[in-house]
């Protein structure tokens, strides 16, 4: 086995490898960008080695500069996790010729399954099932119209260079198949500099279930079973589980064996991932081959109790699987979540920022074993506009589907971040929906239950309120209690802060802006016997805190008898307050502030919400737009993000052109 590896990753994969590596004695290099100087993996591993600039291009993706790293500091093999350098084959190949080993497939295996068309043209040999249609060389319009016409309509025309959902065109008819042709090639020669297309019968209810397999040096090759990735949203996957519901012994074994055949025919080494497109009735057709190990791979590991990275090592440093394919077996069922820095109000832009409240539910003792948290961030790290905004990975077992989906639920209640817009409203939803609970999955479901998982903002509960109230109350009495303590021997009545009226009930007024909504709340008595009034209700009151490490409060809140435990963080004005496994944001309004902020004037102007490029302007000078009308278009982190029209106005100003770099927060366009 391997004394020394380097892992040329960063972030929760990075912490992942390095704790196996913990585990069998290996000894870990990391390297880090200046972004990362601090993050997690850095100080989880024995080394780490600064590579470069934020940007992945000068760090991550420096495959020379990596590789002298591992020379340097004497490892004899590289980790490179998922995405970076995990699918380079020429990092791979530079690995073998340094002699240092690359924990992965051969570079031939590699490029084999890169080039879509082509491993369908090798799958096709090796006897793996392709959804029918035509993926052949002759591109003349006419020729391939007769393929869909052939194979009947919906067809599905895709880049063949493409991947990732990009250059794909459903056609209905054949009257629609040329148009629907010429504009998919001009994408694909647009996006990837090669217009050649492929056709398929268009499946109308896909599941995506992909299957682990793991081949060794010695001629040895296994499924490790199936995941069902089916809830995606734009070719993100959002959750993950194992095993796929609804799958019965005989299907699970063909597709493991075709599987398995996949891997045999580009003389696969080490783990992959076959991507399966499967119908309703069950029939299954090859997608593509990941040839890394992946984000999901923990649902496997938990219902298997193997060590996916540990069997990478051993396969790497030649030694035969640990296990046969009879030997293999799994119980219970596992779900992963997805939580990401993202914006689910805002098209699902992704948030950066720095996480000033934190906690997963890994501090959750009672529940450890059943849910696993694989996260790369701490408090008070950055999520950076560099990488992927993934926070964390949640990943519960149970004995059924319905008790993993019951602690999956519970784990997302107890996860509160502050400090970015996260996902995880939006998976308690998900997680909570009708449909999902019936395993009703396929790659559509996110968007035919849009409705349900992404509601319209709703009026926050009464102790919703309460419990902002009860933050504010129980800093002022942090504060009373500082000052007592430096300046008071003897006690003066009139600083008494209690709310005590000679004759009289104390009344104090809360402006909260909820949403876009002013609320009042009237606090009324006095300590001891306080009331809440709210839109005309009265609720009887009462109220206990405690201030956490990170700052936030921990209270106990009683409010119409009703007694909830709540956690609340405050930064200026805001308050983000977590109850009943929900997360909500009041802003505190001081009314001097905001008569200031009247006068002073709202111009219209239109900040990019993240650094990246911008790709489209949609508006000229002068043109009158409507609220919500799209005025550019940016391009960050490889997804495209509309800037709209927050109100009606006229367009003033244009400040960037197509093909312009803006950092985060610059005006972009100037509305009056
Ligand atoms: C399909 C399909 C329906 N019919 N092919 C999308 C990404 C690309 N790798 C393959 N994709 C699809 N191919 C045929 N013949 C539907 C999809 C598809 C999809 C596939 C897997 C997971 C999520 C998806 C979301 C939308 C469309």
């Amino acid at each position: 086995m391997f004394k020394t590896i380097l892992i040329a990753n960063r972030g929760e994969i990075a912490c992942r490898i390095a704790a196996t590596a913990r585990k069998l004695g290996i000894k870990t290099i990391a390297v880090f960008s200046d972004a990362d100087a601090q993050a997690k993996h850095v100080t989880y591993c024995d080394v780490a080695v600064r590579i470069g600039e934020s940007p992945a291009l000068q760090s991550y993706l420096k495959g020379d500069a990596i590789l002298a790293v591992a020379q340097q500091y004497g490892a004899q093999a590289i980790h490179p996790g998922y995405g970076f350098l995990s699918e380079n084959e020429g990092f791979a190949l530079a690995c073998t010729q340094a002699g240092l080993t690359f924990v992965g497939p051969p570079a031939a295996a590699i490029a084999a399954m890169g080039s879509k068309s082509a491993a369908k043209t090798l799958m096709a040999q090796a006897g793996v099932p392709l959804v029918p249609g035509y993926h052949g060389e002759n591109q003349e319009i006419a020729f391939l119209r007769q393929q869909a016409d052939a194979l009947g309509y919906p067809v599905l025309i895709k880049a063949s260079a493409g991947g990732g959902g990009k250059g794909m065109r459903v056609v209905e008819s054949s009257q629609d198949f040329e148009a629907a042709l010429a504009s998919c090639q001009r994408e694909a020669r647009a996006s990837f500099g090669d217009g050649r297309v492929l056709i398929e019968r268009y499946l109308q209810k896909p599941r995506h279930i992909e299957i682990q397999v793991f081949a060794d040096t010695h001629g040895n090759c296994v499924y490790v079973f199936e995941r069902d990735c089916s809830v995606q949203r734009r070719h993100q996957k959002v959750i993950e589980e194992a095993p796929a519901p609804n799958m019965d012994p005989k299907m699970r074994r063909a597709m493991g064996e075709a599987a398995v055949a996949a891997a045999k025919a580009v003389a696969y080494v080490g783990a992959g991932t076959v991507e399966f497109i499967v119908e309703p009735d069950g029939r299954f057709y090859f997608m593509e081959m990941n040839t890394r190990l992946q984000v999901e791979h923990p649902v496997t590991e938990m219902i298997t109790g193997l060590d996916l990275v540990e069997w990478q090592l051993r396969v790497a440093a030649g030694e035969p699987l640990p296990l046969s394919q009879e030997q293999l077996q799994f119980s219970g069922h596992a779900i992963e979540a997805r939580i990401y820095a993202e914006n689910t109000e805002n098209g699902f832009l992704p948030s950066v920022g720095r996480l000033r409240h934190l906690q997963l539910p890994e501090h959750v003792a009672f529940m450890n074993g059943d849910v696993r948290v694989d996260s790369g961030v701490r408090c008070g790290d950055d999520i950076s506009p560099f990488y992927d905004p993934m926070i964390a990975k949640l990943v519960a077992w149970g004995a059924t589907r319905e008790q993993a989906l019951a602690r999956m639920q519970q784990a997302l209640a107890e996860t509160q971040i502050v400090g970015v817009h996260t996902n995880v409203n939006f998976l308690s939803r998900l997680i909570a929906d009708a449909s999902f609970a019936l395993a009703d999955l396929d790659t559509g479901l996110i968007e035919r239950r849009r409705e349900k998982l992404l509601p319209p903002p709703t009026p926050s509960a009464d102790h919703v309120l309460g419990c902002a109230v009860a933050a504010v109350l129980f800093e002022e009495s942090l504060e009373r209690a500082c000052q007592t303590q430096y300046q008071q021997t003897t006690v003066d009545p009139w600083s008494i802060q209690d709310g005590w009226r000679l004759n009289g009930t104390y009344r104090r007024r809360f402006v909260w802006l909820d949403g876009q909504t002013p609320r009042q709340v009237d606090l009324l008595g006095r300590v001891g016997d306080q009331r809440l009034e709210i839109d005309a209700r009265s609720h009887d009151f009462c109220w206990s805190g405690q201030r956490l490490t990170s700052g936030a409060y921990l209270l106990e809140l009683r409010l119409g008898g009703v007694r909830r435990t709540a956690t609340v963080q405050r930064q200026g004005e805001r308050f983000d307050v977590f109850v009943e496994g929900m997360h909500m944001m009041l802003c505190l309004q001081d009314p001097l502030k905001q008569a200031l902020h009247k006068e002073a004037g709202q111009t219209g102007g239109l900040t990019a919400p993240m650094p990246g490029k911008i790709i489209a302007v949609h508006v000229i000078v002068g043109q009158t737009v409507r609220q919500g009308d799209a005025l550019l278009v940016m391009e960050a982190m490889k997804m495209e993000h509309a800037v709209i029209a927050p109100v009606d106005g006229v367009v003033k100003e244009i400040f960037y052109g197509v093909g312009e770099q803006v950092s985060e927060g610059v005006a972009l366009i100037g509305l009056t």
